[in-house]
């Protein structure tokens, strides 16, 4: 445990996150506000912009996710982008203010052929004066130490549902195989950003074996995004039931209790929510969120409302 990891507890039980769970929900969102305001400056977001740098044919099977091969969603499949195109998309998210570039790939795991042309993205989105992140699948040692030297921040690498239900969303990996990419990219000294989705059929139970997962890790990650499930034509989850807004919430409540410190991120899925789901999300503890007209295939709201609702909320967007 680092210095800065000290205090925060990592011995979770799940019986003790499912009664934080059960709360009545003015209590859950008072005990998380509390906690909330202990650590950070709870009128100020973080913003990070999205792209997706390889799309489609992934590999993996996962049930949610609009670029596996093993759906028909009707996604093309294209190679690595340019540099030179995300360094416009970069400088362009800079622009309109976001403060890290979020870069994602359809893959299972990064090429030691590709390993030299990400690095210099790396570097060079740095240079933009902008945070980085990539989440490029699963890495070795050897590839995070390469990303690593080449400067990039934060490494994205989700482990998206509880232990038990996992097999039920993806067969082609195991949890296993997540959480020791994890442990090397936290080896390496990259910052980590691993959080879940919600909505892929799962119950109270695998929530809470998630959350608790996630703050019994040697270190909290430093950013837990929580995804809505975005429904996808074409994968097998696209007709799965919709979860309820304030058991989302409540996710959020917890998620800010259990990891004090980190960045909760609401991720995916924010077109579906409206202003007062988002403006209780933030209150319980969400104080980062993606931004831009885009997540990495899917929409994401047009950046003017967002403006808008920061500006309602009396929310600053300056870390
Ligand atoms: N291939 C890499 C991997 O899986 O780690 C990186 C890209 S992957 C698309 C990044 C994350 O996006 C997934 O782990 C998942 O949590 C989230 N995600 C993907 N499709 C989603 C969807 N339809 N709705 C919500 N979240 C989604
Ligand atoms: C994360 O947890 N959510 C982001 C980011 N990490 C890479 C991705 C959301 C993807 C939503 C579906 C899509 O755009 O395809
Ligand atoms: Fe591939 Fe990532 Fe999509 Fe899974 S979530 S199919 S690993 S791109």
């Amino acid at each position: 445990m680092t210095k800065l990891d000290s205090g925060l507890r990592h011995d979770w039980q799940v019986e003790e996150i499912e009664a934080l769970m059960d709360l009545p929900f003015n209590d859950i969102l008072y005990q998380a506000h509390t906690v909330y305001r202990q650590y950070f400056d709870t009128n100020s977001i973080q913003i990070s912009t999205l792209l997706n740098i390889k799309t489609g044919g992934c590999p993996e099977d996962c049930g949610y996710c609009s670029q596996s091969a093993h759906h028909q969603s009707g996604l093309e499949k294209e190679k690595l982008m340019q540099k030179d195109e995300i360094l416009a998309a970069a400088k362009k998210a800079k622009e309109k203010g976001a403060s890290r570039f979020c870069m994602g790939a359809a893959w299972r795991s990064p090429q030691q052929r590709d390993m030299p042309g990400l690095c210099e993205i790396i570097t060079e989105v740095n240079n933009l004066g902008l945070e980085t992140c990539m989440t490029l699948g699963m890495l070795d040692q050897d590839k995070a130490k390469q990303l690593k030297a080449a400067g990039l921040d934060y490494y994205n690498h989700n482990l998206d549902t509880s232990p038990e239900y996992y097999d039920k969303v993806i067969t082609t990996r195991a949890y296993q195989d997540r959480l020791d990419t994890l442990q090397v990219v936290r080896d390496s000294g990259m910052k980590v950003c691993c959080g879940g989705i919600l909505g892929l059929g799962e119950n109270r139970r695998d929530r809470a074996r998630l959350l608790q997962t996630l703050a019994n890790l040697a270190e909290h990650p430093e950013s837990v995004p929580i995804n809505m499930l975005i429904k996808v034509e074409g994968t097998p989850l696209e007709n799965v039931a919709p979860v309820d807004s304030l058991e989302f919430i409540r996710v959020i409540a917890v998620a800010r209790i259990l990891m004090p410190k980190s960045m909760v991120r609401l991720s995916a899925g924010r077109l579906e929510m409206n202003d007062e789901m988002q403006a209780l999300c933030f209150f319980a503890g969400a104080n980062s969120i993606f931004y831009g007209e885009r997540l990495l295939t899917a929409d994401n709201p047009e950046p003017e409302h967002d403006h808008q609702l920061f500006s309602r909320l009396g929310l600053r967007t300056n870390h």
